[in-house]
C-alpha cells in the first residue's frame, strides 16, 4: 500500500462540550440519518466554547447548518476554518483574490460536484471537513445530498465487512491543470477522534481495489457506491444564502444535484488532511500478469472537489 511520508497532524482534540443543545446553541437534527441544524451563533465571531460545542456537534451530526450566517466574511470563514486545523489553498480551481483559501465552485466554470464524492481522496491526506457557503443560489434546484458512511458499512454483512476490512482502494484524479494523483487508502477507514469504522471509497474517485482481480473489484466497488448512496442513509439541503453547512469529510460522502440552470455560487474553506487509518491489509496485491484487462477501468476527467 502506498503511503505518504507526511507528518500527520495531531486529531483535532476529543470533544470538549455536551453533543446534543445545550447552551445558547439550539440544534435540530435534519433528517434520521445524519445532519442538524444549529442557531443561536454568529460564525463571523465565535467563541472558543462554541467552537467546542460545534466541533462536538459535527463529529455527532457529521453535517451542520448553520442558518442567519448571510453576513459571513471571507475573513472570518477562513478564521472558522483554521480553528479546526490548517486550511486549503486549492492547486488549482478558482479562488477569491484576496482570500486564496476560499475555493471557488460556479456553475457557469464547470462547478458542478454532480457525482458523490468524499473530498480530494486522491491525496495522500484528504480533507477533514469543508464549510461550505451558498452566496449565489438557483431560484429552485441545486440542493446538495450527503450520506452517512457509519451507515452505510454498520449496515453490510459481517462476513463482507470483515472483507472490506482487509483491503484497500486507489483514488485517482485526472486534470489537465496536474495531470493524474493518486493515493491508496483503506476501503473501511477508522476515524480519528470517535474511533467509528466508516465506508471510504466514493464513486467519482475510486479505481480500484489492487488486493481484488479487476472484475472482482468493479463488482464489490459497483455495490459500495449503490449501498452507500441509499436514500435511508442521505439527507438533503435546499440551499439559501443565508446558510453555512459544515461537513467531516472522514465519514461522509455528498453530491451537489445539477437540476438547474441558473447561476450558483459556492464559496468553500477546506480543512486540511490527515492519513486515513485502517487495518493493515491482509492480502498482497493480486498479480496482474501485465493483463489490459486487469487495470484499472475507471479514471475521472473531473474538477477536482
Ligand atoms: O456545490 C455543492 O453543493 C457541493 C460542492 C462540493 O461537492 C464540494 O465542495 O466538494
Amino acid at each position: 500500500m502506498t503511503q505518504s511520508a507526511t507528518p500527520q497532524p495531531a486529531p483535532i482534540g476529543a470533544p470538549g462540550a455536551p453533543a446534543t443543545g445545550d447552551g445558547a446553541l439550539d440544534v435540530r437534527r435534519v433528517s434520521g440519518a445524519l445532519g442538524a441544524e444549529v442557531r443561536g451563533i454568529d460564525l463571523n465571531d465565535i467563541t472558543d466554547a462554541q467552537f467546542e460545542q460545534v466541533h462536538a456537534l459535527m463529529l455527532e451530526h457529521l453535517v451542520l447548518f448553520f442558518p442567519g450566517q448571510e453576513a459571513l466574511t471571507p475573513k472570518a470563514h477562513v478564521a472558522f476554518g483554521r480553528r479546526f486545523g490548517e486550511v486549503e489553498t486549492h492547486p488549482f480551481l478558482p479562488k477569491l483574490d484576496e482570500h486564496p483559501e476560499v475555493t471557488l465552485i460556479e456553475s457557469d466554470k464547470g462547478g458542478k460536484a454532480d457525482e458523490w464524492h468524499i473530498d480530494v481522496t486522491f491525496s495522500p491526506n484528504p480533507p477533514v471537513a469543508s464549510i461550505l457557503h451558498l452566496v449565489h443560489c438557483p431560484p429552485v434546484g441545486g440542493d446538495t445530498m450527503w450520506s452517512n458512511q457509519y451507515l452505510a458499512y454498520e449496515t453490510l454483512s459481517a462476513p463482507f465487512r470483515e472483507l472490506l476490512d482487509g483491503l484497500t482502494a486507489v483514488h485517482v484524479l485526472k486534470a489537465p491543470q496536474v495531470g493524474e494523483m493518486s493515493a491508496e487508502h483503506p476501503v473501511v477507514r477508522v476515524h480519528p477522534v470517535t474511533g467509528r469504522r466508516s465506508l471510504y471509497v466514493t464513486r467519482m474517485w475510486t479505481s480500484h481495489i489492487p488486493q481484488l482481480t479487476r472484475h472482482e473489484s468493479d463488482a464489490v466497488l459497483q455495490h459500495l457506491f449503490e449501498h452507500s448512496e441509499q436514500p435511508r442513509f442521505t439527507l438533503r439541503h435546499r440551499w439559501d444564502v443565508h446558510t453555512v453547512a459544515l461537513w467531516d469529510n472522514r465519514a461522509t460522502q455528498h453530491v451537489a444535484i445539477n437540476d438547474y440552470q441558473e447561476y450558483r455560487r459556492g464559496q468553500r474553506v477546506t480543512v486540511l488532511g490527515d492519513q486515513p487509518a485502517g487495518d493493515t491489509p491482509r492480502r498482497p496485491d493480486y498479480e496482474r500478469d501485465g493483463d489490459e484487462r486487469y487495470y484499472p477501468r475507471r479514471v475521472n476527467a473531473r474538477a477536482g472537489y
